[in-house]
């Protein structure tokens, strides 16, 4: 005989892509794992009555709503999740831990840092008071992300020496692509630094298990006006006639120096996060290079880890894939038996798994809004950093060339 269940209503802020996500997660994660705590769907909120009342049919909420501080602030609501664009974080996080619910917030936690440290403290607050909260980097809860984590912490690369992750979409390489929420820095706070570098710097991070201790990089927005939004939302929707301007950047290059708890800073880590890299829809890859060995993922392998050990004899060297299916493999064993894997969506039903955990042991949930306010103080470096222009360093012209051409450097007269 299973303990009895607790029911915790759960309302969900937002119906877009990551409410989608979200949704499912909601509903799978209590079928595929014992918890102590049952979520009920219990209210779906949007702008749009009629939007709305359509998603919560289609993701199976029990309730809808157009008021999020009134759901807030309900008695029937336990939870509150929020999927919201950034510029809304914190008004919604705030309001709900004051009434205390738990709160999973989407990433990036805010637009602001002044923002994600108000989110923090209340957040710390809630948390003496055993009201949770997590901030939602799901790419950490991966299977294979995890595992390579593991692997990180039981020595077997030994010392961490490089990390480089890019994170590439290419949903904005047609210049004529609408201005979607997105695109504006007063609704997103940032372009792909914040959308999609923040998932490249937690995954460095969690992974090596150390965090970024400065930063140099670069901005750039190929594209600085295009089409408004006609219909549609999110990361598609149909171009207006009218136009107006791109207010955050296309493409964030950055570097960064690394130092594990207590230690100076070690190792280097470069980052790319762009959504004009043509052809690379939602090509997540990090790996992290030590001195007895490497790390390798690929989401679009995200069944699969690659490992290099460099203690091997010489004649059984090289990368090998690792198919991380094992019920012995973090999270896996409520799945599929071996070789069977698990998508995209899995790894929303393990965040919701984990935070439902942390509420019913009564301690706190991971990512914490305090780990969400570092990755913020990250990226408000970065931005500080490209704002005070990088050292860009042009080579010299050649003897006597106007233009500044190329010498050639393989000694044929051209
Ligand atoms: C758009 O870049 C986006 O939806 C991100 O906002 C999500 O965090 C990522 O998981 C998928 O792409």
């Amino acid at each position: 005989m299973t303990a009895p269940r607790t029911t915790l209503n759960v309302a969900m802020i937002g119906h877009g892509f990551m409410g989608a996500a979200h949704s499912q997660a909601w509903r799978t994660a209590p079928r595929f794992y014992d918890l102590a705590i049952e979520p009920r769907m219990h209210t779906l909120v949007g702008r749009d009555p009629e939007r709305v009342a359509a998603a919560a049919d289609k993701f199976g909420w029990d309730n809808t709503d157009t008021d999020w501080r009134r759901v807030v602030e309900s008695d029937d609501i336990d939870i509150v999740d929020i999927g919201t664009p950034g510029d809304t974080h914190a008004e919604i996080a705030l309001a709900a831990l004051a009434a205390g619910k738990h709160v999973m917030c989407e990433k990036p936690l805010a637009n602001s840092v002044a923002d994600a440290e108000r989110m923090t403290a209340a957040a710390a607050d809630a948390d003496a008071r055993g009201v949770r909260s997590m901030v939602g980097f799901s790419y950490r809860r991966v299977p294979a992300v995890a595992f390579a984590r593991q692997l990180v912490a039981d020595g077997r690369i030994g010392e961490v020496r490089q990390a480089r992750a890019q994170y590439l979409q290419d949903w904005l390489a047609d210049a004529e692509a609408p201005l979607t929420w997105r695109l504006n820095k007063e609704l997103a706070g940032s372009g792909s630094l914040g959308d999609i570098g923040a998932h490249a710097i937690d995954l460095v991070q969690y992974i090596t298990a150390q965090s970024v201790a400065e930063v140099s990089g670069i901005l750039h927005t190929f594209v600085t006006e295009r089409p408004l939004l006609g219909e549609g939302s999110g990361l598609s929707g149909t171009a207006s006639t009218e136009r107006g301007p791109v207010t955050v950047d296309d493409v964030a290059l950055f570097t960064a120096r690394l130092e594990a708890p207590g230690a100076a800073p070690a190792a280097l880590a470069t980052f790319e996060a762009t959504r004009f890299a043509t052809g690379r829809k939602n090509a997540v890859r990090v790996e992290i290079n030590g001195s007895l060995g490497s790390v390798a993922f690929d989401l679009e392998r995200m069944n699969e880890l690659d490992f290099y050990d460099a203690t091997l004899p010489a004649t059984e060297l090289g990368f090998r894939r690792i198919l991380v299916t094992e019920p012995e493999h973090p999270y896996m064993a409520a799945w599929w038996p071996t070789g069977h894997t698990i998508g995209y969506e899995h790894a929303f039903s393990h965040q919701v798994r984990d935070f439902l955990t942390s509420i019913a042991e009564g301690r706190p949930a991971e990512p914490s809004f305090s780990e969400g306010l570092q990755i913020q103080r990250v990226l408000d470096a970065i931005e500080t950093s490209a704002g005070a222009g990088s050292a860009w360093t042009a080579p010299e012209p050649a003897p006597g060339s106007t233009t500044g051409a190329p010498v050639t450097t393989t000694g044929v007269t051209e």
